[in-house]
């Protein structure tokens, strides 16, 4: 199959692909059949053979999914390898921020330290505190697992309510009342886009730390821009609405911990993603069924 992929994609995985090409999808190719993107949209009018599309994530809200059902272009993405690693860097950020950690290394670096001292530098317990987890799939349950080792006392909303014993049920917004951290885990769709908005927000609790690994779209940054603005919450980013641009207020905030959208950005998970990717063009190849197909919701 000819592929073409927009880059080259990290781990040994890629080197299996016999007719592979790493260039831009911005002209026209009568002979491409399969595509590797990064959630980026695909011009289907310019690939005329294509077959597959194979995204390199989990998440696949910038490719059409109804477009490409219509022409018979099959799409798959890599769920479940990269649950772990978000997990671990969701846990990351709320530790970062609650015990302040970039914060301090920032002063420590700055030569601002002199010594320790019994009042200042103050952050807040993450053991025994109340944890919100906006969409309990693969990656929201593995935050959950790890929620357990820390006492976390854990609540969880989603569009299904389940029977669970990862953490009880909340409507969104009683969720967003009770929770000292909460961190999103939907994807992002019409009806998650926006959904923590100016309103949500101000229902969070003095101090209470928001945390996003999932996608900056359902946050409505300008109002979250503002909330840390003032001082009254606290966030860790991994994710932003118009990546690689982060909001210029952001930056320096020291109630904010940035990072750039790196939730699957470990060398095992990465080479793990590689592989789904080019397993789904073999199976293609050989025209055998899809391992992780996605089909419009
Ligand atoms: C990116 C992600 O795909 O899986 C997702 O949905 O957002 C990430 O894993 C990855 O960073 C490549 O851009």
């Amino acid at each position: 199959m000819k592929v073409l992929a927009t880059r080259r994609y990290p781990g040994p995985p890629f080197d299996e692909l016999s007719e592979v090409e790493v260039g831009p999808l911005s002209a026209r190719r009568e002979d491409v059949e399969a595509v590797i993107v990064a959630n980026e949209p695909v011009p289907l009018d310019l690939f005329p053979s294509l077959r597959l599309i194979a995204n390199f994530g989990v998440g696949y809200d910038r490719i059409d999914l109804e477009a490409c059902a219509a022409r018979g272009v099959a799409v798959t993405n890599t769920p479940g390898v990269l649950d772990a690693a978000t997990a671990d860097l969701t846990f990351a950020l709320i530790l970062a921020m609650r015990r302040r950690v970039v914060e301090g290394d920032r002063l420590v670096r700055a030569g601002q330290w002199r010594g320790s001292w019994s009042e200042g530098f103050l952050g807040r317990d993450v053991t025994g505190s109340t944890l919100g987890i906006v969409g309990l799939g693969r990656i929201g349950s593995a935050v959950a697992h790890r929620a357990r080792g820390f006492a976390l006392r854990v609540l969880y909303t989603q569009r299904r309510r389940v029977d669970t014993d990862l953490g009880e049920y909340r409507e969104l917004d009683d969720l967003l009342r009770e929770s000292d951290v909460v961190t999103i885990h939907a994807p992002r769709t019409p009806e998650t886009e926006g959904l923590i908005d100016a309103r949500r927000l101000a229902l969070m609790c003095d101090g209470a730390c928001i945390v996003n690994t999932a996608r900056g779209e359902i946050v409505d940054e300008q109002a979250l821009v503002r909330e840390l603005s003032s001082g009254r919450l606290h966030a860790g980013l991994d994710v932003f609405a118009h990546e690689p641009n982060v909001p210029s207020e952001l930056v320096g905030l020291p109630n904010v911990v940035l990072t750039p959208h790196i939730g699957s950005a470990t060398v095992e998970t990465r080479a793990a993603m590689t592989r789904l990717v080019v397993d789904n063009i073999l199976a293609a190849e050989r025209g055998e069924p899809l391992l992780t197909p996605v089909t419009p919701r």
